[in-house]
Parts: structure tokens; sequence; C-alpha cells
């Protein structure tokens, strides 16, 4: 379609020079939106589509700050409120040495559709630094998220945009960041999710990404008379997202055999040991090198001597789930997993399956649980941090988790319903490409221009 094509030339050539992660995001739900603009021109002439794909505001602020030893360091912050037809803005904030403005408006985007496809009212942001908390004291990462709430706190508001959690950001740095945050405001308002629960957080937070992964991929392999029960599942990542998920493909009955960090792959095949994995990643905020030293079941295969993407898109399995980081999974890792004779792949990361990944999983026809649904869970529960804190409420686990449940299993139907709409078949991701970008474009347009 000409239209989309413009479009995609105008996102090439203005809205992402140098910015090849947000463009491979943009290509993706152009791409999959075409039979959707086909029914319904008037989108066109609303000119939706160069709309959407332009962030409404990019802020950056430089972040400077305290160790121990009083040595003064700065850094980058930005925060990319891109798109608020639905709602006020909302996504989490990353502290990871690699974020960048191309990473966090990739983030931004994807976050539009993921929280549209929610059928809650919340619009699209991310933000983040490129601070490496990695070998930082308790203090230094207090100080840190002190200065990087000073820099910019006048920017958000509980109605205009609400932080949350992502890679590096946890109850530790929420609390801090949401602590500061009353300190120069004399407010107590809900600007930020995630809070630990002593600040108002939600019971099921914490856990609601990878519950929320696993009750999506049960829902979708029970309508194809399936089950992960019993069955090998792998897993990359060993944060917020990888050891829940991990937690509760143990609850269904599933074997997870797999996990890995930022420098090397755990395999035990008899299943992850989950209560060690919490105490090296969670309490001693470790590397994996100590589970092997700990478990001589588990094989550890460092990622320096490793070639050709992460060792842990080796193992046979039945069900693959990237839990990690974007592009993690790639052509060669999907290949693998292909010829191992994988059965579905369910994505808790946010984009962790490349452009030419998908292809080869869409060709094989291979069960795809595109990221922007099967990992929705999360944000879905910080909504019901805000209208639990909204209302002066309180929930219990019990409570949160029947409503994720509720919430992964309505996003499945209500993706199905596109697909078979539009005859996408089991094309899951294009199916949430419209169901997002629908919802989006319906607010858009009712808001004029
Ligand atoms: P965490 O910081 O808790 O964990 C991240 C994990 O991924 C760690 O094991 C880390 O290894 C590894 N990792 C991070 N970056 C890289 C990298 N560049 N290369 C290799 N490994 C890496 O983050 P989360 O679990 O919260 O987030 C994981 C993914 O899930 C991200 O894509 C995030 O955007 C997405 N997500 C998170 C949600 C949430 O609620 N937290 C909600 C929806 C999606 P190491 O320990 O060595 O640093
Ligand atoms: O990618 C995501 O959906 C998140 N990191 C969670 C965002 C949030 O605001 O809870």
């Amino acid at each position: 379609m000409n239209y989309i094509q413009q479009a995609m030339e105008i996102a090439r050539g203005t809205n992402c020079v140098g910015d090849t992660t947000f463009f491979q995001a943009i290509e993706e739900v152009l791409t999959s939106i075409k039979p959707f603009i086909k029914k319904n021109p008037e989108y066109i002439e609303h000119n939706i589509i160069e709309r959407i794909i332009s962030p409404n505001r990019e802020i950056r602020f430089k972040i400077e700050w305290l160790d121990d030893k009083n040595r003064i360091h700065v850094n980058n912050g930005y925060r990319i409120q891109f798109n608020n037809a639905l709602g006020p803005y909302k996504g989490g904030v990353r502290f990871h040495p690699s974020v960048n403005p191309d990473i966090l408006k990739f983030l931004a985007f994807e976050q539009i559709f993921k929280n549209a496809i929610t059928g809650l009212h919340i619009g699209g942001a991310k933000g983040g630094a490129d601070f490496d908390p990695k070998g930082k004291s308790d203090q230094e990462i207090m100080k840190f998220c002190q200065a990087f709430m000073t820099a910019f706190y006048n920017s958000i508001g509980e109605d205009i945009d609400i932080l949350g959690g992502d890679i590096g950001v946890g109850e530790r740095e929420v609390g801090y960041l949401f602590g500061q945050y009353k300190m120069l405001t004399n407010s107590y308002d809900s600007i930020i999710t995630s809070k630990p629960i002593a600040l108002g957080g939600s019971e099921g937070r914490i856990s609601a990404t990878g519950y929320g992964l696993v009750y999506f991929t049960q829902t979708l392999l029970e309508d194809m008379g399936e089950t992960l029960k019993g069955k090998i599942c792998t897993i990359s990542g060993s944060g917020n997202v990888a050891i829940h998920a991990i937690e509760k493909l143990y609850d269904i009955g599933a074997i997870p055999v797999t996990c890995s960090d930022s420098k090397g792959t755990i395999h035990d095949p008899n299943g992850i040991d989950l209560a060690l994995l919490k105490q090296i990643k969670l309490e001693q905020r470790a590397s994996l090198e100590l589970y092997a030293e700990e478990k001589k079941t588990a094989a550890y295969v460092k990622r320096e001597d490793y070639q050709g993407g992460s060792y842990v898109w080796d193992i046979p399995c039945f069900a693959a789930f990237p839990c990690a980081t974007q592009n993690e999974l790639g052509e060669e890792s999907a290949k693998k997993l292909i010829d191992n004779d994988v059965k579905i792949i369910a994505e808790g990361a946010n984009m962790p399956t490349t452009t030419q990944g998908i292809e080869l999983f869409m060709k094989h026809q291979i069960l795809f649980a595109p990221a922007k649904a099967a990992n929705a869970g999360g944000v879905a529960v910080s909504v019901l941090e805000m209208s639990q804190n909204s209302a002066f409420n309180y929930w219990s686990p019990e409570e949160i988790d029947q409503k994720l449940q509720e919430i992964m299993s309505k996003i499945y139907k209500d993706i199905k319903k596109i697909c078979d709409e539009y005859n996408l078949d089991m094309d899951l991701a294009a199916g949430a490409n419209i169901l997002g970008f629908k919802r989006v474009a319906k607010a858009m347009v009712a808001q004029g221009v």
C-alpha cells in the first residue's frame, strides 16, 4: 500500500535517522496493519500513521550524582512521552549502559500498542538512563535514583505520566524514585508503579509479567488442544520476568531447564533450582557462574565462549521463552529451535525476536506469542496498582492474580477475534498490532488534531 510505504519512508528518512531498533519496531507494526488500513481507509484521511510514529515529546536530562567516595558522575536520562491518546503516558524506566534514545523510542512505541491491547486507558511512554547499576552500593543506587528524579520530576504526574519498572529498575529503585518525588512535591501521588508493598504497591505486581506470560501461553495452547504441563521449557534471562515465568511454569507442572544472564547460560536438565536462582540473582545480585559452582548437575556456558547468539536456544524444548532483552533471538537461534521441533515461542522481553527470526517461525508455522500481548500482564497490574492507590484500596494477592488471569485470557480472545476477522490464521503478532493500532487510532480521531 502506497500510504504505508510512504509513512515508512518518512520514518526512515526523518524520525529514525540512525535509530535502527526504533525503525525495526515501526516496520513490524506498519507491515502488519496493511489489511486494517485497506478496510478502514478513513485513517489515511486523518494521516494517523505519520502522526502515530512520531513521539509527542522526547525529554533528555543530565543526571549528576556522587558515589561513595564523593566523586561526581554524569549520566544521560531520558523520557519518551510517545502517545497519550488513550490515557496518561505509562511505561517503565530502564537503567542499563545500553540505554540510548533509539532503544527508548522503540520501547515507548511498543508500549503504546501493548497498553492499548490491555483494554485499559493508558498511553505509551518509556524512560531510563545509561547508568550501570552493577557493582554499585545501595547508597549509590539511592543517590542515583534521587538525582534522576530531581532532574525531571516536573515532567510527570499521576494524571500525566506514570513511571514503572524495567531492566535494572525493581522495587528498590522504584522505592527511592518514589521517595524523592514525595520529598520534592510534598505529595504521595502515585507517579510510579511496582512500588514496594509498604509504599502502596500491589501484591501481585512483582510477579505479574512472568505469571501473565505463562497464563497467556497456556490459554493459547489450550485453545490449540495442547498444554505446557510436563513439557520442557527454555527461558533466557534471570531477572524479574524470567524468574517469575520459571516460578509459574513449575506451578503448572512444566519443566523449565535454562536461564541466562549477561555473562552466560545455565542448563540444568533436571529443572532450574528456583530457590538457588533467586538467592544468586535477587539477594546476592551475582553472576550465574555461582549457580554452576553450587549445582553439579548444571552446565554453564560463558557468553564469551559461545558463538552465535545465546546457548539457551540450542537446548531442545517444547516452548521457548525469551525473557532478557531486545533482539536476543536471531535467525540462527530460530533455525536451531525449529530443527529441535519447538512448538511455541512466547516473548517475555520486549521485541526479543529479530525480524528474520519471526519470519522463520511464521514460515514454519510455529506458534508465536508476541511481546505486546504476552508480557502485557506487568503493565496491566501496574494499572491495578494505580487504581488501588487512587481509591486508597487494598487487593489481596488472590484478587490480583484472579484479575491478571482474566486480563491475559481476554487479551488472547480479543487478538484471536481480530485474527479471524482478517483471516490471519494464528499470526498473533499481526493480530496484536491491528488490535492495538485500532484502539489508539480511534481515540486519536475522536480527539481531533
Ligand atoms: P531485570 O533487570 O530484572 O533482568 C534482566 C535480565 O536480562 C538479567 O538477567 C540481565 O542479566 C539480562 N540482560 C539484560 N540486558 C541484557 C543484555 N543486553 N544482554 C544480555 N542479557 C541481558 O529486567 P526484567 O526482567 O524486568 O526485564 C527483562 C525484559 O522484560 C526486558 O526486555 C523488559 O523490557 C521486559 N519487560 C519487563 C517488564 C517488567 O514488569 N519488569 C514488563 C514487560 C516487559 P544480568 O543479570 O547479567 O544483568
Ligand atoms: O515493558 C513493560 O511493559 C514494562 N516494563 C512495565 C511498564 C509499567 O509501567 O509497569
